[in-house]
């Protein structure tokens, strides 16, 4: 899987504010006030203890720092274990921590020791960067009418359908969206086409879309040939999918952040249910 390097995580800070502010204009709600929405939990004075895990590649400077930043931000309780692994694990339960936050090279985790609930990152960055775009649908493109799913005008384009893009296409779906798919491996598109009623993107249609969503590891796989003015991108893939010239030349606004929303998704998916 794609590692983080401190270089992505050099400006998280202010990604995440920025990203905050954003997701505020594009849907009327705070970010955590979006997760709240879609998951129907919220905080409860949980303590959450960061364990920093040295295997595989070992630990990424200010990893661990970098969720502590995101669970502080929004108002929670949290600290980073002195000890890493278990050791760093013995160290938060006995702490008196009710959610564990660790990552090693191939699953980062949110884990409510109290309600046995756990959250996946690459399932939990799908699902709220899709949730970003589909709240976005009422305010980017004005009088959007989700009710006429086969209406091409409202429809969403899906790029890379791996780990984060596939919990991405179930929400949307989930939430009626009228989808099309393109990945490079188009093995992968077969698969997804015939397993979800979703349509394959063929460059050669020439259609485009006011709403974008990409999580690849690769650059400039967002093309000048999709693009609406004032198209709005929600892409967790790192580097970032779209060129600033093109963001510029059609004023897109893109929703793109290394690590804290994905994160607080993570310890949505696992707080207490909460009547509204
Ligand atoms: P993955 O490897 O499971 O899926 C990536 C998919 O993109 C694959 O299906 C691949 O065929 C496709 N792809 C690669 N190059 C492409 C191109 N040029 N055009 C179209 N499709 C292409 O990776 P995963 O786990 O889904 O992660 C995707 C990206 O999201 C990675 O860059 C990862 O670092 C990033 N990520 C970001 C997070 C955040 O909070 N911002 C959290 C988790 C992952
Ligand atoms: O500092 C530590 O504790 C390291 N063990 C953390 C390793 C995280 C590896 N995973 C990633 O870099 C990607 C991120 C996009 C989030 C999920 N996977
Ligand atoms: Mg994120």
């Amino acid at each position: 899987m794609a590692l983080l390097t401190p270089d992505d995580l050099a400006d998280m800070t202010n990604a995440l504010i920025k990203n905050d502010c954003l997701i505020q204009e594009l849907t009327t709600y705070s970010l955590d006030g979006l997760c709240r929405k879609v998951y129907g939990t919220a905080p409860g004075n949980e303590m959450i203890a960061i364990v920093p895990v040295t295997a595989g590649n070992g630990i990424i400077g200010s990893f661990s720092e970098s969720l502590l930043f995101t669970v502080k931000h929004f108002g929670m309780n949290g600290f980073i274990t002195e000890n890493t692994d278990v050791a760093g694990y013995y160290e938060a339960v006995t702490a008196g921590a009710d959610i564990v936050l660790m990552a090693d090279d191939l699953a980062y985790i949110a884990h409510n020791l109290r309600n046995g609930k756990i959250a996946h990152n690459q399932v939990c960055t799908g699902r709220i960067y899709a949730e970003i775009l589909c709240h976005a649908a009422d305010f980017a493109d004005g009088d959007i009418d989700n009710d006429n799913i086969d209406n091409d005008e409202n429809a969403l384009l899906v790029i890379g359908l791996g780990k984060v893009g596939t919990p991405a296409l179930e929400t949307f779906l989930n939430e009626k969206q009228n989808i099309y798919v393109f990945d490079v491996d188009s093995k992968r598109v077969d698969e997804i086409v015939l397993h979800y009623p979703v349509k394959k993107y063929d460059p050669k249609d020439g259609k485009t879309f006011s709403r974008i969503f990409e999580a690849t590891p690769c650059a400039d796989t967002i093309s000048e040939s999709v693009l609406r003015e004032n198209s709005v991108v929600s892409t967790p893939g790192i580097p970032c999918g779209i060129s600033g010239e093109l963001i510029e030349k059609y004023s897109v606004r893109v929703v793109l952040e290394p690590l804290g929303i994905g994160t607080l998704s993570m310890l949505y998916a696992v707080f207490d249910f909460r009547v509204a």
